[in-house]
């Protein structure tokens, strides 16, 4: 890796989960929790990164009603008695983290939700996610549902970046990760770090994909875009075979040089964690990646004009062979 002054160092730890199944109970899971929260302490991370809805099974691959989906699977608040002995240990030890889960809000909307959370086990953050993946009519030949489209509405808080433990951090969830729109909007808030959690089917249900792309596209998109952005990202897996169906692990921290200093061996509970220099992101920044300097937003308006692909616009006079 790039060497770099080592005046700026953060404990970063992602914490991977193996399955959550239909039986466990929330109580059992947040146990789990906070076992790796204690982990992450002990090896002088600051800071945990939990996966995309890691309170319950991934309930979107289930058929089911709005009405059976919010009494199950839903959070009607945040911290709830449930979740609170995690945000105990967060206080007593002194480290914040990243959550996701399905969050009911009290006027009845439901979003795919992750709180960023302080050293001293306070909200300070909420991201609801943009991009939601699958669809929301019921796919009976499909081997499982993905259903985000049916049970969540898309995030309006677009994607901020907050100051906690003094550095930038914003956050995405899961499928945001494959749009370059994502990462470029919150490094252009001078966000340092970007923490994710996911859960990736290790079969897609709309083509026949090998299993081994997924992980690929996985890679890919991390590196590529901790590189063209600049900044460190924490990667936070729900992984291995719930109730039959398979995902992904590969739980990562990757640096703004596009490396991956840190992954996940196996598809359990796993924790991860590494020091890392929030000066390397600075130096891509000043160079490479001067936004201030190099950017030419007049040439890529239509990033923002422009839902779907469409025509090519006419040609400028001086574009003509
Ligand atoms: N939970 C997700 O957002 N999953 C998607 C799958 C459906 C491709 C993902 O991007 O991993």
């Amino acid at each position: 890796m790039t060497q770099t002054s080592r005046a700026r160092k953060f404990g970063l730890a992602v914490a991977q989960m193996g399955p959550v199944h239909l039986a466990d109970s929330r109580q059992a899971v947040v146990k789990r929790l906070v076992e790796m929260l204690r982990e992450a302490a002990a090896r002088q991370a600051t800071f945990v990164v939990f996966p995309e809805l890691a309170l319950t099974t991934f309930f979107p691959r289930y058929w089911m009603t709005e009405e059976e989906a919010v009494e199950r699977y839903f959070e009607r608040a945040m911290p709830n008695a449930d979740v609170q002995p995690l945000f105990d240990a967060a206080r007593e030890l002194g480290v914040g983290f990243y959550l996701g889960y399905a969050e009911l809000t009290a006027d009845g909307r439901r979003f795919n939700t992750a709180v960023l959370v302080d050293r001293a086990a306070k909200v300070v953050g909420k991201y609801r996610k943009v991009h939601l993946p699958g669809h929301d009519d019921h796919k009976p030949d499909a081997p499982f549902q993905h259903l985000e489209k049916k049970f969540f509405e898309v995030g309006n808080l677009g994607f901020p970046v907050w100051n906690t433990q003094d550095i930038n951090v914003g956050m995405c969830i899961c499928n945001d990760r494959r749009w370059p729109e994502t990462w470029r909007s919150m490094s252009l808030q001078s966000a340092e770090l970007i923490v994710l959690g996911y859960n990736t089917p290790s079969w897609n249900i709309h083509w026949t994909e090998p299993v081994h792309l997924r992980t690929f596209h996985h890679e890919i998109v991390l590196q590529a875009s901790a590189y063209q952005n600049a900044v460190w990202i924490g990667a936070a897996a729900k992984c291995g075979s719930e109730d039959g169906f398979h995902m992904i692990g590969s739980s990562m921290i990757v640096a703004p040089s596009g490396e991956i200093v840190a992954r996940a061996s196996g598809e359990e509970d796993e924790v991860i964690t590494a020091q890392i220099d929030l000066d390397l992101g600075t130096t891509f920044r000043q160079h490479v990646f001067n936004f201030a300097k190099h950017r030419s937003p007049d040439q890529y308006r239509l990033i923002v004009e422009r839902t779907g692909a469409g025509e090519p616009l006419p040609l400028p006079p001086e574009a003509r062979g």
